[in-house]
């Protein structure tokens, strides 16, 4: 079985509602208002089945809209899911504004089939019908409705004639239709909600992709909302599961009507998500008036949903003009589940009047992007096998995973490994863990390691390595690839990893000869002074070294505590403090108290050291100092 959606599209009074009724037997104009004004204010909905030419049952639903300029808002929630449109117009008025503007806006939305037909056929003669004829072929020239590969149809409401040419002409049609995809990730966009007695809140609309069934639990789009879809109704008739392209109502457990309206989209839980910004491809109507300039306010409508947006015009040219195409950049006031290859439509601010429409690029844009137009170029006309590799090399060094993927694009998991497969195999596209990366991404982050390694080593001559964390800050890369990419240059035995420091193969501290044996001189110097050390100066001005570098080895010798500097002055080696406070545990023993000119005895230095390093015992925590005396801890 094949489920087509049809839609209708004309002027107001041009007989839609009137021919769909005498299809179907449905009268769609459901709404008290609609019945005593005798137009069609809000959608309509109706279904019938037909045999198609292979023996199958071919499912039809019909949206029909209405057709008066003030109701073009509605007309365009019905639209944006149609698989092909009934153009109506009437044999007694032929083409006028709705006309123009409905068929404008289904070829912005990108309908690719439908059928002319002329209504009203026993309102004139046939010689009327037959000029009436050649000035819509005339229209319709060009595009998606030519004839003769879409031939008008003459049809009566009221006679009944012709209807068995529009029933054939719907089969052929249908026929050629390309199914949408029943294994896609399902979104339904909502065109109504209510309550029905004995069952609570249902929610309708026309199913674009995927699945729907029974238990199912969907997400509520923008609002977040979990609803468990508690029955399922096709054309009208209790069902397990309704597929793309059918009109499907929703009976929903977890939401009220109040919590749902036309225009929020259901979507399965934790999969997609909802963008303030979306960039696109639009162009304007040849018809527009003025060029649309850069930050314009617009009404936009994309599938059920109507909102404003504001327009960045990508490019130096900052505007569109008629009859022009252009990317752009979509600002919406709050938050819209948009996808990839989404149609939409623009409406002037003020006065409203459709200026134009596009398909959405890319809903999830990053802020910063220098290759913009080349992104986009292929996103607009790349493969599938291109679109992956392109968005994977976008995110650079942060990568992305599948599921990130999935959020981009709105494709399953088999869909984007289908498309990543030529990539993954030629290695132009690494798996590494959960990441996806573009390899000459990769290859740069690790070339950039060891780039900023071999600078590191140069500033700092006299130290071991740098830190991990103060490495991969330098890069901008997500933890995983950072951490893969260090790994791929140690396995290449370019680096050496030493604890949390990391460092060039080989590099580490280089000493050169000189400076080798002025630090050994130093520590010497203090090693053998013991407590009476020499003065820094003195030590520094008898070595080989210049003052800068003799001064960085120093710097080294404290940082690795060779060295223990306790005052301005004085500096010791770290074995003679380690003898001092031996020295003083050992006089606990025989007196918990001891006084400077004890100090003095005990250590026999003079007073100019004797103080300084009894306050250095006491910052230690080896001693505290009790009037002039001090107390041994
Ligand atoms: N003579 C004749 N009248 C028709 C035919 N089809 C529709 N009408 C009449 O035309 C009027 C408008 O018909 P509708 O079907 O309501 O027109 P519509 O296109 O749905 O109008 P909107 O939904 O308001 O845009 C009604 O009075 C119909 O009875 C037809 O084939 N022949
Ligand atoms: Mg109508």
């Amino acid at each position: 079985m094949k489920s087509i959606i049809v839609g209708t599209a004309g002027h107001i009074d041009h007989g839609k509602t009137a021919l769909v009724k005498a299809l179907t037997g449905i009268d769609a104009d459901r709404l008290e208002e609609e019945k005593r004004r005798g137009i069609t204010i809000d959608l309509g909905f109706a279904h019938m089945d037909l045999p198609a030419a292979n023996g199958e049952t071919l499912r039809l639903g019909f949206v029909d809209v209405p057709g008066h300029e003030r109701f073009v808002r509605n007309m365009l929630a019905g639209v944006g899911g149609i698989d092909l449109v009934l153009l109506v117009i009437a044999a007694d008025e032929s083409i006028k504004p709705q006309t123009r503007e409905h068929f404008d806006i289904l070829q912005l939305l990108g309908v690719k089939r439908g059928i002319p037909v002329l209504t009203k056929s026993d309102a004139v003669d046939p010689e009327m019908l037959d000029v009436v004829r050649l000035e819509v072929e005339e229209f319709l020239r060009g595009t998606f409705l030519e004839s003769p590969r879409s031939p008008i149809v003459a049809v009566s409401a009221l006679t009944g004639a012709g209807l068995d040419d529009l029933k054939r002409a719907l089969i052929a049609a249908a026929a050629q239709a390309e199914p949408r995809d029943s294994r896609a990730i399902p979104r339904l966009p909502i065109d109504r909600v209510f309550t029905m007695k004995g069952f609570g809140t249902v929610v309708t609309g026309t199913l674009i992709s995927g699945t729907i069934r029974k238990e199912d639990e969907l997400e509520v789009f923008s609002s977040g909302r979990r609803v468990r879809i508690r029955g399922v109704q096709v054309h009208g008739q209790a069902a397990d599961e309704a597929v793309a392209g059918q009109r499907t109502a929703l009976n929903l457990a977890g939401a009220n009507t109040e919590d749902l309206a036309r225009g929020m989209t259901l979507a399965p839980t934790a999969t997609l998500a909802a963008t303030r910004r979306a960039d696109v491809q639009l162009s304007l109507l040849p018809s527009t008036s003025r060029p649309l300039k850069d930050r314009a306010r617009v009404h936009f409508h994309s599938n059920t949903m109507e909102t404003v947006a504001e327009v960045r015009i990508h490019g130096g040219n900052k505007k569109v003009s008629p009859n022009e195409s252009g990317f752009a950049r979509l600002v919406l006031p709050e938050p819209a589940l948009l996808l990839p290859g989404d149609r939409f439509i623009i409406r002037q601010f003020s006065p409203v009047v459709t200026i134009g429409g596009g398909v959405v690029l890319d809903a999830a844009p990053l802020k910063r992007a220098a290759t913009l137009p080349d992104f986009l170029n292929v996103l607009a006309a790349g493969a599938d096998e291109q679109i992956v590799p392109t968005r994977i090399m976008r995110q650079g060094s942060k990568g992305i995973s599948m599921a990130g993927l999935t959020r981009e694009t709105g494709w399953t998991w088999e869909k984007i490994e289908r498309a990543l497969a030529a990539a993954l195999g030629q290695r132009t596209v690494l798996r590494i863990g959960e990441v996806l990366v573009y390899r000459p991404t990769f290859d740069t982050l690790k070339s950039s390691l060891l780039s900023t390694l071999d600078e590191f080593h140069k500033k700092n001559p006299l130290v071991n390595g740098i830190s991990r964390e103060q490495l991969r800050e330098q890069t901008d890369a997500s933890s995983e690839l950072f951490s893969a990419a260090l790994d791929a240059v140690r396995g290449d035995k370019k680096i050496e990893i030493a604890g949390e420091l990391v460092r060039l193969a080989g590099r580490g501290v280089v000493m050169k000869d000189e400076e080798a044996e002025s630090k050994k001189k130093i520590e010497e110097a203090f090693s053998t002074a013991g407590l009476k050390v020499p003065a820094l100066y003195e030590v520094l001005a008898r070595l080989k070294v210049d003052k800068t570098r003799a001064q960085k080895i120093v710097t080294l010798l404290l940082r690795d505590k060779v060295l223990i500097k306790i005052s301005e002055e004085l500096v010791f080696h770290r074995t003679a403090l380690e003898e001092l406070r031996r020295l003083i545990v050992a006089q606990k023993k025989l007196s918990p108290k001891m006084d400077v000119a004890k100090f003095k005895e005990l250590t026999g230095v003079s007073r100019k050291y004797a103080i300084p390093l009894l306050e250095y015992l006491d910052r230690e925590r080896v001693t505290r100092r009790v009037g002039d005396a001090r107390e041994i801890l």
